[in-house]
């Protein structure tokens, strides 16, 4: 297909276009004949026409299928195919289909449907891939209870469900839940497990395995703890038990994303559950502990209740990232979990939401949903559960929560659906709130405020920039969290939630001595942009001050985004009062190791784009990376003194653990180490490299050397330590591009994507070396355009391979506006050569085509 071929072909689907399927799917019996280029799928399926359906239109989704025979109630019949799919009259009774299909697993480079991955079978089928399997009613609003035959000479054959049968080249299992196609997976392999088991509050006996590859059973511990965690943690705090007999778990080197909630069987990239302390760092610890919990939470959020359709998306990931973020603040530190998790929002999901692919929680188009896997629908889709806990209260929560359980168990369901038990539960009229999922777009929050006679008043304005296809936007409901605080720095106002829904909408408080200091937006009480005029005084205050640790933290970003940008714009040397402000909060030992790693954690250089943007200014790339190598250059000298007994304070003596006191010591003792390095040529660095007896250790000594420019023997080393484990070479392959300088970035990319290790086939090494060429803002966004032309040769080469991970990586000229006309028309090249490639998937079309549309 050429592109022009593509885009006639890209068919739009709406979400006011949703009619019901008009059969029902009594039940569905699949064999599979498993051969790498030739797998055998029979199915055997009951369906019974709807009643009141008057001529009903029998369509099964199907593509790349080979169709070797069809049945209607044993008689063979001729269906009528096409790409898409084939129809075929049926009788008005009920019925069983069958039908025989033929598959190459091994052939498929694009890792949706059956494909294999290191010589193990694996599915991929969310959120239309089973319909590279077999003919089916591939949407998510059609359940069914499955049952599997797998017949093949791999020693481990699974299927969702719970085993039936078991025998030498044969494997029956059975899912007495109904589900969606989507939930639906295979695994065959001659995989290893690591087995435990877990007995839920009512007393039933679960089997828990982690299957994995001969030699990674060493690496299984650490997930099978966080699965066990997270099933008790469900019981607790939701309610929620396991409902099958077993639940396996299987790692996987080839997977488009991080993992999959299929029934019973998650699969899982092995980066997302393989742990060890010699090859895994901290951030890969919390990450997996977080993503066994997100994949285990689904099986209530997702699974028992599914989505009506796919522009339901965020019904089922937004409420589950919400509940994964309420389990890690509970295993570990809550106020550090809302530091990191508005951070990352503002890093993915802020940039998208103003740019050219920003959209609503709930789209109401797309043409390809694999497009809508975004930041929007899972990161703001849990800021809005946050929203709405918090204007209901804790126990009305859990009371709308269980109602929804209870009502919605075993359907499929919309987002009214969702609102509506809360609206029954509390009394409350969501009509307002529901602006949340409809419209797009970050709202701006202007503040000002007035004190007379006692009473402090603030007042909010609050207003969201147009978004493609949606020019006017209307007033919001924003729960505002404030507090206030006396000259002593003491609160004299407790938190308090300010219920704002008006465009422009004051409150006051009354009966107070004197002007206080408002801490506004506490634990990032709404995904909105406050706008406030404020100074580097009151901003230190707060950063001394402030109870809620998410605003003291907040406080203390603004300042060095502040100083940056003063940097930036004025040539102005960093700010003094804000120097000295960080060196206290340092210093200061009774402060949690991991809140003031958080607060010397510099602000991103696309941060600091991103805002000088918002304000007006064109951002140039080569200033924000002088100014922030500057600052720190600086702010090392500041510190000089107490560096070293800050570097040996922190610096863990004993056998590593992930935990997150342990994590949060060695966050701080990594930034301390990065400004060390800036003194003394990476000698402390070197030291750690060699005495390294755990990868968090190893890595950041070896980040701290290339910052240096003085570790290419450690990198070498490493390389030669470390070349026959995957995920670490994922590690180092970022590296070298990572903290390459802005002028050599891209030919560092472009060279190391020569290595015999680098491959276009596994979606975690491209994500590797290009993700990092994109993350690397200097670099990438150098004037010479050398990044921009090897992404672009790049994702074009990976498209016809795999259009998931390429439309996917697309994202990272999504905020191509922000930069001068050079840059633009540097870009704007590269977009409009990668959509004249010929053959472009229609998943990259629709990304490159939304992005030029700006
Ligand atoms: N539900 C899957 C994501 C599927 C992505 C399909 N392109 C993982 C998750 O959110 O848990
Ligand atoms: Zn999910």
């Amino acid at each position: 297909m050429t592109t022009d071929a593509a885009q006639a072909d890209a068919e739009t689907f709406y979400l006011k276009d949703y009619t019901p399927f008009e059969f029902e799917v009594d039940s569905v019996a699949l064999t599979f004949r498993l051969a790498p280029h030739a797998t055998r799928v029979l199915s055997q399926i009951r369906f019974t026409p709807k009643p009141g359906a008057a001529d009903p239109q029998f369509f099964l989704h199907g593509e790349q299928l080979k169709l070797i025979s069809a049945k209607i109630d044993g008689a063979a019949v001729t269906p009528e195919v096409t790409p898409q799919g084939l129809t075929c009259s049926v009788p008005q009774t009920p019925f069983l289909w069958e039908a025989e299909v033929e598959i190459d697993p091994a052939g498929n480079t694009a890792l949706e449907g059956l494909y294999m991955s290191g010589g193990m079978y694996c599915t991929q089928c969310e959120a239309e891939g089973f319909r590279k399997i077999t003919y089916y009613p591939d949407r998510p609003d059609v359940m069914s209870t499955f049952s599997v035959r797998i017949e093949g000479e791999e020693e481990v054959l699974l299927s969702n469900g719970n085993p039936v049968s078991r025998s030498q080249g044969l494997a029956e299992w059975h899912d007495p839940w109904p589900k969606p196609a989507y939930l639906f997976a295979l695994v065959a392999g001659d995989l290893v497990n690591h087995p435990d088991t877990f007995t839920t509050r009512s007393g039933k006996e679960v089997e828990l395995n982690i299957w994995v590859r001969p030699g990674d059973e060493d690496k299984c511990a650490f997930g099978m703890e966080a699965l066990k965690k997270s099933m008790t943690w469900d019981e607790e705090a939701y309610g929620r038990e396991y409902d099958l007999d077993i639940f396996n778990i299987v790692a996987v080197d080839d997977f488009n994303m991080g993992a999959m909630e299929n029934k019973g069987l998650n699969i899982f990239n092995s980066s997302c559950v393989l742990a060890s302390p010699e090859t895994s760092t901290d951030a890969n610890f919390e990450r997996i502990e977080a993503i066994i919990a997100h994949e285990y939470f689904h099986n209530w959020t997702g699974n028992r209740i599914t989505c009506r359709d796919w522009f339901q998306l965020c019904l089922k990931e937004g409420l589950t990232v919400f509940r994964d973020a309420q389990f890690t603040s509970d295993m570990r530190s809550a106020s550090v979990k809302r530091i990191s998790d508005v951070i990352d929002l503002r890093a993915r999901q802020f940039p998208e939401d103003q740019g050219p692919l920003s959209h609503p929680v709930r789209p109401e188009e797309f043409q390809e949903i694999n497009n809508f896997y975004t930041a929007t629908i899972y990161e703001k889709g849990a800021e809005i559960i946050g929203m709405l806990k918090r204007l209901v209260g804790d126990a009305a929560y859990r009371k709308a929560v269980d109602l929804y359980f209870d009502r919605h168990d075993g359907q499929a369901c919309t987002i009214e659906d969702w609102l509506q038990v809360f609206e029954d539960s509390t009394g409350r009229d969501l009509a307002q709130f529901k602006r949340w999922y409809s419209q797009a777009g970050t709202p701006r929050l202007k503040v000002a405020e007035s004190f007379a006679e006692g009473t402090y008043t603030l007042t909010f304005e609050q207003s969201t920039a147009p978004t493609p296809g949606q020019p006017v936007k209307d007033p919001r409901v924003i729960p505002i969290a404030v507090g206030l605080l006396n000259d002593n720095g003491d609160e004299v106002q407790p938190t308090t939630v300010l219920e704002m829904t008006q465009a422009k909408q004051s409150f006051s408080f009354e009966g107070l001595a004197s002007k206080p200091t408002p801490s506004i937006l506490r634990e990032f009480s709404a995904p909105v942009i406050l706008e406030r005029e404020t100074n580097n005084v009151e901003r230190a205050f707060l950063l001394a001050h402030d109870s809620d640790l998410f605003n003291r933290w907040e406080a203390g970003n603004a300042l060095a985004r502040e100083a940056r940008i003063a940097m930036v714009l004025e040539g102005s040397a960093p700010d003094a009062a804000y120097l000295d402000a960080l060196q206290k909060l340092v210093r200061d030992d009774s402060l949690d190791p991991a809140f003031r790693a958080l607060v010397l954690q510099p602000p991103s250089q696309s941060d600091i784009a991103q805002t000088l943007h918002e304000r007006g200014h064109v951002p140039d790339p080569q200033k924000i990376y002088n100014a922030a190598e500057t600052f720190a250059q600086t702010l090392a000298e500041r510190l000089a003194d107490s560096l070293p007994r800050l570097y040996a304070t922190t610096t863990i003596d004993g056998p590593y653990s992930p935990d997150a006191t342990s994590t949060g010591k060695r966050d701080l003792n990594a930034r301390i180490l990065f400004l060390l390095t800036r003194l003394d040529g990476g000698q402390q660095a070197a030291r750690q490299y060699d005495a390294a007896d755990n990868m968090t250790q190893q890595h950041t000594a070896l980040i701290g050397l290339l910052q240096a420019e003085t570790g290419s023997a450690q990198n070498q080393a490493f390389y030669e330590q470390w070349k026959h484990d995957r995920l670490v070479m994922d590690k180092w392959f970022a590296l070298q591009v990572a903290f390459a300088a802005p002028q050599k970035a891209a030919q560092v990319a472009a060279k190391i994507a020569q290595h015999p290790l680098f491959t276009l086939k596994n979606p975690n090494r491209f994500r590797a070396v290009m993700g990092a060429l994109a993350g690397n803002h200097g670099g990438f966004h150098h004037g010479s355009g050398a990044g921009y032309q090897l992404l672009a040769d790049k994702l074009i080469a990976l498209d016809s391979l795999n259009p998931q991970t390429t439309a996917r990586m697309c994202t990272a000229f999504q905020t191509w506006k922000r930069y001068d006309l050079d840059r633009q028309a540097l870009i704007r090249s590269q977009l409009e050569r990668i959509k004249a490639a010929p053959k472009l998937s229609r998943d990259t079309n629709e990304m490159v085509s939304r992005i030029l549309d700006a």
